[in-house]
């Protein structure tokens, strides 16, 4: 948890506006290594735009604690061979209650920050009890949710200098599509097609999920960036051609209006606009934390309609809502 309070307090509005003697925003102070790279690395002023505001409510009372009496789903560490990385690599998998071989689920790939591993959701979010709750209640269809390690080099421990590490979170891609995709869909009772395969992320993980989803929207046909960091891609090259990113059914933003990074969401959002690509705008009044990521991850499920056939001539789907 170090690193967590490290990144996220030196990303928080409060620093970024108001530096003081107790909240320094100097360059020494930042986590070892996080010197920006230009504007878009920069917690620079928060400017907020008039349709800054929630798409969803707060979620209701007791939507994170565990509940009796409903059925649970179960989490398992796995691993995997990584040709990418050329080691055996881990991942925590999510499946929902009553999983069965009989039944095929679709599956959600849920990324991590850059101090985070495959063990960072299950700490920020608990997912297991959000989706538990969830389905109990009919609100999310049941589906395996992989929570792998998106740093792909031999030392994936996010030890030392973390922001030394970005470049794997690129290499992270290949990872994802070659090694961690066909083991889940080998090793689980799987839909393998766009249609049942997400990939959200939170920060790092945000822009992950944002590049290789919009880069594959063949592979990937719900795609969700919470708080996204500095490695998104800009938007005219995230989007090169607005009509591929109308075949997502669900394209997802969302930031704190408190995090110094908003400006990254803020740029891909107005750009989307532009181009008239659907998509959802959800800005709360968190900053770059767990809170912030633990109701994305809630409201973001709920969205994923799995099971309704995409919409006819729409090239695969009718895009999102909002925006
Ligand atoms: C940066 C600031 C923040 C950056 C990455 C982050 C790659 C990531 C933060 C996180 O994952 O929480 O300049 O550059």
């Amino acid at each position: 948890m170090v690193r967590c309070q490290c990144v996220r307090w030196s990303l928080s509005a409060e620093e970024t506006t108001a530096p003081s003697a107790a909240t320094p925003a100097v360059e020494s102070e930042r986590p070892r290594g996080a010197t920006p790279s230009g504007p878009r690395g920069s917690r620079g002023p928060i400017t907020l735009n008039e349709d800054d505001r929630p798409a969803f409510p707060e979620p209701a009372a007791g939507w994170d604690v565990p509940r009796n009496g409903i059925p649970r789903g179960k989490l398992e560490m796995v691993e995997y061979d990584s040709k990418t990385v050329g080691t055996r690599r881990r991942m925590n998998v999510y499946t929902p209650p009553g999983y069965t071989p009989e039944k095929k689920y679709p599956v959600l790939y849920l990324l991590h920050g850059i101090g985070g591993d495959e063990t960072e959701w299950h700490r920020f979010a608990r997912p297991d009890v959000l989706l538990d709750n969830l389905i109990a209640d009919g609100k999310a269809e049941p589906m395996i949710i992989v929570m792998p390690n998106g740093r792909a080099q031999k030392n994936d421990r996010a030890e030392g200098n973390i922001m030394q590490h970005a470049p794997a979170f690129a290499v992270f891609e290949r990872d994802l599509l070659d090694d961690v995709i066909p083991s889940i869909e080998s090793r689980y009772s799987v839909r393998a097609d766009r249609d049942h395969r997400a990939l959200a992320g939170l920060s790092m993980g945000g822009g992950q999920s944002l590049n290789f989803g919009l880069g594959h929207p063949d592979i990937f046909a719900w795609v969700g960036g919470f708080s996204s960091a500095p490695n998104t891609r800009r938007p005219a090259e995230l989007v090169p051609d607005p009509e591929d990113a109308r075949r997502l059914r669900l394209l997802w933003l969302s930031c704190g209006s408190r995090d110094g990074l908003i400006h990254i969401s803020q740029g891909l959002h107005a750009h989307l606009k532009e181009k008239k690509v659907p998509h959802v705008w959800h800005v709360t009044g968190h900053a770059h934390d767990p809170p912030e990521w633990k109701q994305a991850l809630y409201h973001f499920v709920q969205q994923v309609k799995f099971s309704t056939p995409p919409a006819k001539g729409r090239g695969g789907g009718g895009g999102g809502e909002g925006g």
